[in-house]
C-alpha cells in the first residue's frame, strides 16, 4: 500500500522558508508576511492523482499533479514563474523536480505516524515544513 497523502494538514513547524521566498525573489515585506503564516494542506489523492492546496490567510496556491506525468506549472501567487513540473516516487516519498530559471528547485514530502513532512529546496536552501493531520 502506498503512503496516503489524503486529509487536511495543519503547520507545526516551518523552519527556513524566508530563505526560499529570498531565493526565489521575493521582496522583504511579502517575505516577512509569509513566513509567519501558518499554512494548512489539503490533499486529496486517488492513486497516482494528486489534488493538493495549500491554504493561508494571505494566500493559498494550488497544484495538481500525477506522478510520473511532466508538467507545466504556474506558479501564481508565489514568483509568477513558469516551471516544469515532475513529481515521482521514491519508496513512499514524493520527490518534485520543478526545471525553470532557478537551479535545484523542488520538494520531497512523506509521512511519518500522523505527521506530513515537506523539504523545499531552491538553489543551496532548504525549508523543512512539518504538518500534523487534522481530518
Ligand atoms: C502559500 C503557500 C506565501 C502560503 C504562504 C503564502 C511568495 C507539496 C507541494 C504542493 C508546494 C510548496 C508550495 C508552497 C506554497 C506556499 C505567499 C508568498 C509569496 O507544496 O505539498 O503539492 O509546492
Amino acid at each position: 500500500m502506498p503512503a496516503d497523502y489524503n486529509g487536511r494538514w495543519e503547520m507545526v513547524s516551518n523552519d527556513k522558508f524566508e530563505d526560499i521566498l529570498k531565493a526565489i525573489d521575493i521582496d522583504f515585506a511579502t517575505r516577512k508576511i509569509a513566513s509567519h503564516l501558518s499554512q494548512t494542506k489539503e490533499i486529496v489523492q486517488d492513486g497516482d492523482k494528486f489534488e493538493t492546496k495549500t491554504l493561508s490567510t494571505f494566500r493559498n496556491y494550488e497544484v495538481n499533479f500525477t506522478i510520473g506525468e511532466e508538467f507545466e506549472e504556474h506558479t501564481k501567487g508565489l514568483d509568477n514563474r513558469k516551471v516544469m513540473t515532475m513529481v515521482t516516487r521514491d519508496g513512499d516519498k514524493l520527490v518534485c523536480v520543478q526545471k525553470g530559471e532557478k537551479d535545484n528547485r523542488g520538494w520531497k514530502q512523506w509521512l511519518e505516524g500522523d505527521m506530513l513532512h515537506l523539504e523545499i529546496h531552491v538553489l543551496d536552501k532548504v525549508c523543512h515544513q512539518v504538518f500534523k493531520k487534522s481530518q
